[in-house]
């Protein structure tokens, strides 16, 4: 079919075709096409396009992996695939990122995900991208217990607390977690800025778990963390 591009997009010739491409990267996460993913991902990363614009396009995939799953259209197996596909593609694009962000020493972060979850993914992009911009990154692992999240905040004294959980009964195991570190045996962790992400978090949940802030982009959670740090230097 041919379609007058210069007419669509008169301001710049190549814009077409780049919402295409990402388009299609959307589509064949969405479509769970494997093998195109991984194709296109090293074919854009080989064309020195942004790593982290190839992540949240195939973010943007996991999301309508997860509708349609919502939907009967798939089931749990089509969500074990989309993990296993964002697997794959973070291993082609984490050693870009890592080469093209470098970060001077800073705070110190502990990370997990909460209790009864074992969605990864999302906390290890958010933990990599810390990494990479200077912190040091404590991360507790999948299904941690508020205990465990408390024991390890003591041990560890961040900077910045960070919760990740993704399913909707997380939220409770998060409110449990926070008020646990926010209790009087935990005074010494006064003041010290719990973060929740993942892919539902709203301030609605914020509020109703008792955190300080929320985040549904690991780069807008690194930003987060250096104004966070910073406002504590001052
Ligand atoms: C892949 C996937 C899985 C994989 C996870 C593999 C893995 N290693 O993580 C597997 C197959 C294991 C899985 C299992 C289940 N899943 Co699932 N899963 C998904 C799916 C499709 C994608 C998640 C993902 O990785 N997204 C991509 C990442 C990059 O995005 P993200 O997590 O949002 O992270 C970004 C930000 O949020 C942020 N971030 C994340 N964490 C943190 C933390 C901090 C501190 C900060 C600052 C930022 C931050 O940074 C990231 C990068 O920008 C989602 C759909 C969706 N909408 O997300 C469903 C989804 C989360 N799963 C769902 C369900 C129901 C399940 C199961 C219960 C299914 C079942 N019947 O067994 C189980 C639960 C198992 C358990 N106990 O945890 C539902 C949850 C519904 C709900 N409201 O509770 C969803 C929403 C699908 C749906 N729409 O129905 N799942």
């Amino acid at each position: 079919m041919h379609t007058d591009r210069s007419a669509t997009f008169p301001d710049d010739d190549g814009a077409a075709d780049r919402r295409e491409v990402q388009t299609s990267l959307i589509r064949y996460v969405t479509e769970l096409k494997e093998q195109a993913v991984l194709a296109l991902v090293q074919e854009r990363l080989d064309d020195g396009d942004d790593p982290l614009s190839i992540v949240e396009e195939c973010q943007e995939g996991m999301r309508r992996v997860g509708e349609l799953y919502e939907q009967r259209v798939y089931f749990l197996a089509g969500l074990i695939m989309a993990g296993e596909i964002f697997r794959e593609v973070m291993e082609l694009a984490q050693p870009v990122i890592e080469a093209q962000i470098s970060g001077e020493a800073s705070g110190r972060v502990l990370l997990g995900t909460v209790q009864g979850d074992i969605h990864d993914i999302g906390k290890n992009i958010q933990g990599m991208l810390l990494s990479c911009h200077g912190f040091t990154v404590y991360d507790l692992g999948v299904d941690v217990s508020p205990a465990e999240f408390l024991a390890q905040a003591k041990r560890v004294k961040p900077d910045i607390i960070g919760l990740s959980g993704l399913l909707t009964s997380s939220y409770d195991a998060m409110r449990d977690t926070i008020a646990l570190i926010h209790g009087a045996s935990a005074s010494e962790l006064a003041g010290v800025p719990i973060i929740i992400g993942g892919t539902s978090v709203t301030e609605q949940v914020c509020q109703y778990v008792g955190a300080d802030y929320w985040i549904i982009n690991a780069m807008e959670g690194v930003r987060l963390c250096q104004r966070l740090l910073a406002d504590k230097a001052s």
